[in-house]
């Protein structure tokens, strides 16, 4: 059959809510975007256990300890489910991480923000795993199938996430006048980093029309970010707390909350590599793969002497 033919054919079948399979025939420049999502996606749950790890030692209780203990694992998970579904479109796992170690793949800027107090505990899991959800439950309908596959699960493990963060600022907000400054603090700190999460303006979206047209992005951007808005501005109500954003007002003609704009150059930053902690978190994972050398290792090893090899 003619490329051109074959391309007509996947274009009207994920048109048509197929799923792509990893043997199904498909362009190169899907399977290049795809590992590039699911591999940025893969790194920013590794990474991003960094910020919240931060804590476990120092969490207020026990019970609050084995809840972050059991996120923190989750995300662990959460990696490992995206490289697998990354490796099943031909790229190997030490290709992904040697790109995230030498900086040539991205991961998720807001992992390069700092989590100074255990409020910060509780706006990454409301507000990062809030975005997170927005942005992933439309992925659970992606039109290749292993990665939809994964984030079914994924999905599920970031609303118990979203909830142990709004739970958290609960309490400091039902609490003493420090810990509800401690609560405003961090929403003030990570508020426009969340709004970042989403990506850049549709009209600055190289990726976003392929990646619509080709079912792998359910919605724009900028839509998701308008329904997090929405849906978030509430809950902050709720808690009591202020959103750090004069310009946010509630449009009663269209029933959505009109917000200002990020600051996109310090986006641009934190994405060039230059946010307050990108040093150190790639540092860090640098040296968790070094002294994690010999349990590859000794995996290998037992594979090899264990394991059989597959018939010719
Ligand atoms: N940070 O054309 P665009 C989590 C990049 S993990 C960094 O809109 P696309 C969690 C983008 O990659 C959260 N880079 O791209 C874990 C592209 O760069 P390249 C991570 C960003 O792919 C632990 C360029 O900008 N979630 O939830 O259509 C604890 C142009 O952008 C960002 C995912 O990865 C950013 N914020 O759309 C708690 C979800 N935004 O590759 C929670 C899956 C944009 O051309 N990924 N860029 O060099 C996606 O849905 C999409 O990839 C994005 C970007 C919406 C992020």
């Amino acid at each position: 059959m003619e490329a051109g033919e074959l391309l007509e054919r996947f274009e009207a079948f994920v048109a048509s809510e197929g799923k792509i399979e990893s043997d199904s025939w498909m362009p190169d420049a899907y399977r290049k975007t795809l590992v590039r999502q699911i591999s940025q996606h893969a790194h920013s749950e590794i990474i991003g256990m960094q910020p919240e790890g931060n804590w476990l030692t120092r969490a207020p209780s026990l019970r609050r300890k084995a809840i972050l203990l059991a996120k923190v694992q989750d995300e662990a998970g959460h990696g490992l489910y995206l490289y697998a579904a990354a490796e099943t479109l031909g790229t190997s796992r030490d290709e992904m991480v040697d790109a995230l170690l030498d900086g040539t793949a991205k991961y998720s800027s807001i992992f390069n923000y700092p989590t100074p107090t255990w409020a910060d505990i509780g706006a990454i899991g409301w507000l990062v795993d809030g975005a997170a959800i927005m942005n992933q439950v439309p992925l659970c309908r992606c039109s290749y199938g292993p990665y939809a596959r994964a984030m079914k699960r994924v999905c599920k493990e970031e609303s118990f996430h979203q909830r142990q963060g709004f739970d958290i600022l609960v309490t400091l907000c039902r609490g003493s006048d420090a810990q509800r400054a401690m609560a405003q603090d961090a929403l003030d700190r990570w508020w426009w980093p969340s709004l970042m999460m989403f990506g850049p303006h549709d009209g600055d979206s190289p990726h976003s029309a392929t990646s619509m047209r080709w079912r792998i992005k359910r919605f724009s951007n900028d839509e998701l970010r308008q329904r997090f808005v929405d849906v978030t501005v509430p809950q902050a109500h709720f808690l009591g707390l202020r959103i750090p954003d004069d310009e946010l007002v509630y449009d009663d003609t269209t029933g959505h909350w009109k917000f200002g704009e990020p600051d996109w150059d310090e986006f641009q930053r934190v994405l060039a590599g230059d946010g307050p902690c990108n040093a150190e978190r790639i540092e860090r994972r640098t040296r968790a793969h070094v002294d994690g050398a010999w349990v590859r290792e000794a995996a290998e090893a037992y594979a090899a002497k264990h394991v059989a090899a597959p018939a010719a």
